[in-house]
């Protein structure tokens, strides 16, 4: 049998402080399978986008792919380019995460090897093992909690970090999922896919990460994100009511 394929997709918008460093860890892991990246930039305009395709160019032939849209339209919007460009390259093994260094190269190799008895494993900051950048003020990290236990509560998600968005999947449970009809752009993102695998009954694992704050670049992960994750949640439950269909 052919070795499984696999792609990580990052979004960016004015990573151009990080990506170097972040993908020179990636790519020089000691561990762990083999894989490709997939940059999907939003034409940022501190040349992001440029960066990449040279280094894509000269560095990293073969193993660094660049998809550029041409304006900001959010995570979200990122992520389900990202996944049809996976799709139609037939990859079986998709993967997220953020350029900032939140989401740890180091984690990867563990995260791989729990998706071989799953078919989605997330990088949890909420499990034993797991933690948060130590030096955020109380209040951030009651928010953060808050947050998924809420999402967790309407939802009935089984996950303990429903909001994170480190995450390998396999491919053929990513293509099972509605993606034509998700709307959602940040924090809600996340939480729609999770909770589209849950009701599938997906294998889903969790694996402890430590989540520090980004040094370099701003976050652009705002307060109109975080409400849309708290009404949309409203709206999962009821759009997805009839889904996925009974079979007969
Ligand atoms: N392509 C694209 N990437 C985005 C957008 N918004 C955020 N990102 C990327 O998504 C990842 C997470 O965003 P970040 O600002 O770190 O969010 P935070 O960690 O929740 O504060 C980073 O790699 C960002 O560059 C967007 O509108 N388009
Ligand atoms: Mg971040």
């Amino acid at each position: 049998m052919a070795p499984e394929t696999a792609l990580m997709i990052i979004p960016t918008y004015n990573e151009r402080e990080n990506l170097p460093r972040l993908l020179e860890a990636l790519f020089g892991l000691p561990s762990g399978p083999r894989f490709h990246v997939l940059i999907v930039d939003d034409n940022s305009p501190d040349g992001t986008g440029q960066w990449v395709a040279q280094a894509a160019a000269r560095l990293y032939p073969e193993r660094l792919h660049l998809l550029t849209r041409p304006g900001k339209q959010g995570l979200g919007r990122a992520y389900l380019a990202g996944f049809r460009w996976a799709f139609e390259r037939g990859y079986d093994i998709v993967g997220q995460m953020d350029a900032d260094f939140s989401h740890q190269p180091r984690y990867l190799p563990a995260m791989f090897e729990a998706l071989r008895a799953a078919d989605l494993v997330i990088g949890s900051r909420y499990i034993p093992g797991g933690g948060v950048e130590r030096a955020w003020p109380r209040w951030r990290k009651y928010l953060s909690r808050w947050g998924n236990f809420y999402a967790r509560l309407i939802l009935g998600l089984s996950v303990r970090d429903a909001t994170g968005g480190f995450r390998l999947w396999r491919s053929a449970l990513l293509q099972r999922l509605p993606l034509d009809q998700v709307a959602t752009v940040g924090y809600a993102f996340q939480i729609e896919l999770l909770y589209l695998a849950q009701r599938l009954g997906a294998r889903i694992r969790e694996v402890p990460i430590y989540f520090p704050d980004r040094k370099a670049g701003r976050s652009k992960l705002s307060l109109s994100i975080q409400l849309e994750a708290a009404w949309r949640v409203w709206w999962m439950k009821w759009h997805y009511r009839h889904w996925p269909p009974a079979t007969a």
